[in-house]
């Protein structure tokens, strides 16, 4: 079995860009409703003593706190840099905290009021999304973390990894029954329906959070050819015991005769058909491309 990466092509992310500047562009008429809606109430109705005046305040200040939010976002997306990401991320924090005031807890909550900050503070949580997605993208393209990139790195692990699997092996070895058994219960054609596999099979699914992309190859010497050798970034040595019959030979001593004294720390019995030790080899090769990020 062997692994290997999936490139994360970088650029600048159109749809983030169009959002940011969506809401540079309407930000200013927002504020401006939202001081339009302050004077409706503050000449119609009573406010307790200096509560408008707080409110009114709270209403510039969200003009220039937002700007440099959004600002600071659409350099980092443009310039692909993380610093102005940073700053964009800790800014976004107040960004719910001024939405719930005048959704809320301001003295009093128009039905326009909760409609015109709902739809901002919605576009601004798709768009925090988008730069949590776009920060991992740079990370995984940029050889050096430094301080802020640790900090934005904690934040990209909670994306979804990819990778692709190319497994090959004798023909018979229990490749595509080993496969199977990774998959979830729904999609998993049951052991004894398995054919022998006619050059290759590709299989799509989530194991341990990783996206997976199996490449399950026919072990047959008739289609070893399709084998795609340069493919592979690295190789990962798989061996299948099967533990399940009697008289089977113990896994370590499997190993000895095919000389994988090196990788001893990762051999242990496993069967196809039970699942023995099968999580444990998955749970590796995972660690292993954590490691290769
Ligand atoms: N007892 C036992 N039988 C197994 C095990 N793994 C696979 N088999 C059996 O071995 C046979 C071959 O399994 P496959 O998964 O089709 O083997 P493969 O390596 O994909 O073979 P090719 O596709 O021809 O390269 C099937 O009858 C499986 O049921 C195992 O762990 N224990
Ligand atoms: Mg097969």
């Amino acid at each position: 079995m062997s692994f290997q990466r999936k490139p994360s092509p970088v650029q600048p992310s159109l749809p983030l860009q169009m959002l940011l500047s969506f809401q540079e562009t309407t930000l200013p008429l927002m504020v401006v409703a939202n001081l339009g809606s302050l004077a409706y109430k503050g000449w119609l109705l009573p406010y307790p003593s200096g509560a408008f005046y707080v409110e009114i305040v709270l209403a510039v200040l969200q003009l220039p706190i937002e700007l440099l939010r959004l600002l600071f976002g659409s350099k980092g997306n443009l310039l692909e840099s993380i610093p102005p990401l940073v700053v964009y991320f800790v800014l976004s924090l107040l960004t719910p905290f001024l939405s719930a005031f005048f959704m809320a807890w301001q003295t009093y909550v128009l039905a326009f009021d909760q409609w015109m900050h709902a739809v901002f503070l919605a576009l601004s949580g798709a768009q925090f999304l988008m730069a949590v997605n776009l920060t991992g993208n740079f990370i995984d393209e940029g050889p050096e973390m430094g301080f802020m990139s640790a900090i934005t790195a904690s934040i990209g692990q909670f994306r979804s990894r990819q990778a692709s699997l190319l497994v090959v092996g004798l023909d018979n070895a229990g490749k595509s029954t080993i496969v199977q058994y990774y998959k979830p219960e729904s999609s998993r054609v049951p052991a004894d329906h398995i054919p022998p596999t006619v050059g290759f099979h590709i299989d799509r699914f989530t194991r341990n959070h990783v996206q997976l992309t199996v490449f399950d190859m026919s072990g047959s010497a008739r289609y070893r050819d399709l084998w795609p050798y340069n493919a592979a970034e690295g190789v990962a040595p798989f061996c299948h015991a099967d533990c399940d019959l009697a008289g089977t030979m113990p896994a370590a001593e499997v190993a000895a005769i095919l000389g994988l004294d090196a990788f001893k720390d990762r051999s242990c019995e496993c069967s196809a058909l039970t699942g023995q030790g099968l999580s444990q080899g998955m749970a590796w090769l995972i660690e292993q491309l954590s490691v290769a990020r």
